[in-house]
């Protein structure tokens, strides 16, 4: 089915697969995706930063690169930057005997509640609030910001009424103005949803929106090209939404999510529809950050008609058991990847 994002309707996802392959033919696999609309560079912008990451990489040892020495960030296509630490990680992984998740973290935890995402028309909103509620999930996201803010609340209370104790999220993806934002607050007062992230078309407002009028806010469009010490500016935040494919890769995702755990602010790692190459490393990173378990926005997958991984994951449970996906997953081969068309 169509996805619409930001009004725009994609039919098809693209992205870029890297393979890394070292002299002896042990290869790591990577996703670049970037995604429209999301993704500041294009198809063709995170072709070429690959190529310039891959000229770089030629010749060098493969141990020394993950985690030893840390990949330079580079503005151009976050998505690349993604792919190719993917890729590396991936091979080191390989090399070492070891999976993705174990390379990534000596504290998994072995549980990665998922966030069921709420989008569409109202009635299948409420249908799939209805759904996911039996089902088990323990968050569900909303995107809000495209009602007008009564519509939107009593759409908000509709869901609410239908998930119980299920917690709630809301997405207003940089919608409204700031009268907008605290009008909308004002009428779900009460509702006890989790937070909002990026309620204001200019963000320079959300600190305000936050400490004056108690708005719970998350950190979504505003973390694209931060760099870890701004973080601190951002104290007000309930949470940040970590997403390595617009972010700029692995270790940015962990160093930007350890510093909010520092700060009190919870990390939300989610994905922006990559395929199982991709969701892999967001399921692993999911498990690895933070202090204790937080559903992540890992819901993207199911909006995927098929998947570059044969057999594709099953990531279609309120919660994953982190250690038979990766059991299953210890390393993504050539042999379980086909180029599909999903139009
Ligand atoms: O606005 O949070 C968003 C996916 C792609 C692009 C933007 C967004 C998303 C998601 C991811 O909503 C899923 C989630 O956060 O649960
Ligand atoms: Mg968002």
């Amino acid at each position: 089915m169509p996805l619409t994002l930001k009004g725009a309707t994609l039919h098809h996802r693209e992205g870029l697969l890297v393979e890394l392959r070292r002299e002896d033919g042990a290869t790591g696999w990577g996703e670049a995706s970037p995604l429209p609309g999301f993704s500041r560079e294009s198809l063709d912008d995170a072709a070429r930063r690959l190529h310039g990451l891959a000229a770089a990489a030629v010749g060098r040892e493969t141990l020394e690169i993950p985690p030893g020495v840390e990949l330079t960030r580079g503005a151009s296509a976050p998505s690349a930057d993604f792919g190719f630490e993917l890729a590396t990680r991936n091979l080191y992984a390989k090399v070492q005997g070891k999976s993705l998740s174990e390379v990534l973290s000596p504290r998994l935890r072995d549980r990665v509640p998922v966030n069921g995402l709420l989008s569409g028309p109202a009635e299948r909103v409420l249908e799939d609030a209805a759904r996911m509620r039996r089902a088990g999930y323990e968050a569900v996201k909303l995107k809000v910001g495209g009602r007008g803010v009564g519509e939107d609340a009593e759409l908000v209370r509709a869901v609410k009424r239908e998930l119980g104790a299920v917690r709630l999220r809301l997405d207003a993806n940089r919608a409204w103005g700031f009268e907008e934002a605290k009008e909308f607050a004002r009428l779900v007062g009460g509702v006890g949803y989790e937070y909002v992230e990026e309620p204001l078309s200019d963000p320079a407002g959300l600190a305000r929106l936050a400490r004056e009028h108690g708005v719970p806010v998350a950190l979504d469009e505003s973390l694209v090209g931060m760099e870890v010490v701004e973080l601190e500016r951002y104290r007000y935040a309930r949470a940040v939404v970590i997403k390595p494919t617009l972010l700029g890769g692995i270790s940015h995702a962990l160093r930007l999510a350890g510093r909010a755990t520092e700060l009190g602010i919870t990390s939300v790692v989610s994905a922006t529809y990559e395929t199982g190459v991709g969701m892999l490393a967001l399921v692993a990173l999911a498990a690895s950050v933070g202090g204790s378990e937080v559903p992540a926005g890992l819901d993207t997958y199911r909006r995927l008609a098929a998947d570059v991984l044969r057999p594709p994951l099953d990531l279609s449970t309120p919660v994953l058991d982190v250690r038979r996906l990766t059991d299953v997953w210890r390393e993504v081969v050539r042999d379980y990847l086909s180029p599909y068309r999903i139009t």
